[in-house]
């Protein structure tokens, strides 16, 4: 994969002519969105700038074992930035700190993602829609940039390819994946901290919540799993939203599935679909369009008003 050097070098002029910068991480974080956002900070602190990682929702408590992911802020003061940058976020809301503060994409906003979906909301647009994660743009980015890859930034990078690919599952998982990652390794990342991130650092409420959802999944004449959380089920194992990250793998892997849904009811009133698909011919990320949502051929997802209703099955009862 070639980075368009046009854009890569646009960007790294943004960087230098930068003071005080702010990165944003997508609602709903993952190491993805929250790798890429440390090892920008990372490097533009070593630049002499000031830097500030932001995201509208909390870091699940997963991903906190992993060096500085506990220092996100939900919130800042747009005039306190000269330069604003999104990673992993696909859309304007997937940002999210735009709906408070237009005024930031209309000055100085750099848009790094791989989303197809992207909408190419920045100033500056590097949006690489082959490329299995962000941290796959952004390696990429430092080669050319000429930036050392030191053992934290490897990790961080590796991070966000391991959960990206489904820990190299997903048929994202190209020689050119596999080659990042080896070079990753070979840099001194992290494996064993990573995989304890996501595998090894479950709390009991979660497995519980997701033992809810996995005993009331359902497949669907059409050959879709289908799953869905209610408040109920937070409420009875005292879990958080956070906690439903990774359980859409489980229902994925239904045998004879189409596609999976995982839908779960938001403390805001709203619900969270998600869809995934195995399938080279489901293109799930259409599917999600239908509800306002977007994502991947293969990983969609969408936001909707309304209410989880079990009835003999799973539906959605609008408002
Ligand atoms: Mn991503």
């Amino acid at each position: 994969m070639t980075i368009p050097t046009d854009i890569a070098d646009a960007i790294f002029a943004s960087f230098k002519a930068a003071k005080n910068v702010l990165i944003i991480s997508h609602r709903g974080p993952d190491p993805d969105t929250l790798g890429s956002n440390l090892v920008l900070r990372k490097i533009l602190e070593d630049m002499g700038k000031k830097v500030t990682s932001a995201c509208v929702d909390e870091v699940p408590h997963t991903y906190q074992i992993v060096p500085d992911i506990q220092t996100f802020v939900t919130d800042f003061n747009p005039k306190d930035y000269d330069l604003f940058i999104a990673v992993d976020a696909g859309s304007i809301s997937q940002a999210n700190f735009p709906f408070k503060y237009p005024e930031i994409v209309e000055k100085n906003f750099i848009n790094i993602d791989h989303h197809p979906s992207n909408e190419g909301y920045g100033t500056l647009n590097l949006v690489m829609d082959k490329a299995a994660s962000a941290t796959f743009v952004i390696y990429h980015l430092f080669q050319h940039w000429n930036i050392e890859i030191t053992p934290y930034i490897a990790t961080l990078l590796l991070y966000g390819l391991y959960y990206d690919t489904g820990s190299f599952m997903h048929s994202n998982t190209c020689d050119a994946v596999l080659e990042m990652a080896s070079e990753l390794l070979v840099l001194g990342a992290d494996q064993e901290l990573i995989i304890k991130s996501l595998y090894q650092n479950k709390t009991i409420n979660q497995l519980r919540l997701w033992g809810r959802a996995l005993e009331n999944m359902e497949l669907t004449s059409s050959n879709v799993a289908v799953a869905a959380v209610t408040e109920d089920d937070f409420k009875a194992t005292d879990a958080t939203h956070n906690d439903l990250s990774g359980l859409i793998d489980y229902v994925s892997s239904t045998k004879g599935s189409n596609f999976a849904t995982l839908l779960s009811s938001q403390e805001d009133g709203t619900i969270k679909g998600s869809f995934r698909t195995r399938r080279d011919d489901v293109n799930v990320s259409a599917l999600a369009q239908n509800f306002g949502g977007g994502g991947h051929k293969k990983a969609s997802g969408f936001n909707i008003k309304g209410k989880i209703k079990r009835t003999s099955q799973w539906s959605i009862v609008g408002e």
